[in-house]
């Protein structure tokens, strides 16, 4: 069985969001039209309470992107985004929502950011989802959704971990950094994990 995923379509990722990427919008019309194919489709959403320590504006003598060292991990501190209940924390307007089966959410605890939808950054705490999905008989993951760097690449650098086979749609992701994306890029054909167009499915 094939799950389809949506990692953190969320508004404060596409243009004119707290943390946007470029063209994020553009992937909604993509994954709204690829939901039919699949018999599961799940969804991650980012959800930070407002004293998360990944947020720039929580450390005195930092700017947003700045790299620090948090609880012994290297952190990228963020623009504050995905506030728990905000606007910037909801789904695209535009995004289709009545196949999502499953909402995981991820980020809660504010000692460690959480990009990956499966663990937190340090690894420390799952948050279910390979449990979830092998319950369901689920052996390949379809990746799309924001960001293509960094929460959708360890999304699926855990995934594979996890011994999920992976495929992620690259017409339906966007990163933060493009040139860190392609580098990425070839790692992930590396590990294993087929790289597609939509059209191809
Ligand atoms: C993300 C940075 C911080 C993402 C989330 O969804 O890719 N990136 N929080
Ligand atoms: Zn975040």
């Amino acid at each position: 069985m094939k799950a389809l995923l949506l990692i953190d379509v969320q508004n404060d990722f596409m243009p004119g969001g707290k943390l946007a990427v470029s063209e994020g919008d553009q992937i909604v019309p993509v994954i709204n039209g690829l939901q039919n194919q699949f018999d599961l489709v799940i969804a991650s959403q980012d959800w930070h309470p407002a004293e998360h320590l990944s947020f720039a504006r929580n450390h005195l003598r930092h700017k947003a992107f700045d790299q620090i060292e948090l609880n012994g991990l290297p952190q990228t501190l963020w623009p504050a985004h995905c506030v728990q209940g905000t606007e910037g924390a909801e789904f695209h307007p535009d995004l289709d929502s009545h196949r999502i089966a499953a909402i995981f959410r991820k980020g809660m605890n504010p000692d460690i950011d959480s990009y990956s939808a499966f663990y937190d950054n340090g690894h420390m705490q799952s948050t279910g989802l390979s449990g979830y999905l092998r319950e369901l008989q689920v052996t390949t993951l379809y990746f799309t959704g924001l960001a293509a760097d960094f929460c959708v690449y360890y999304s699926i650098q855990d995934a594979l971990k996890a011994g999920f086979q992976c495929v992620l749609i690259e017409d339906a992701t966007r990163a933060i950094d493009p040139e860190n994306h392609e580098k990425q890029r070839q790692q992930l054909l590396a590990d294993g994990v087929a790289i597609i167009h939509s059209g191809e499915l």
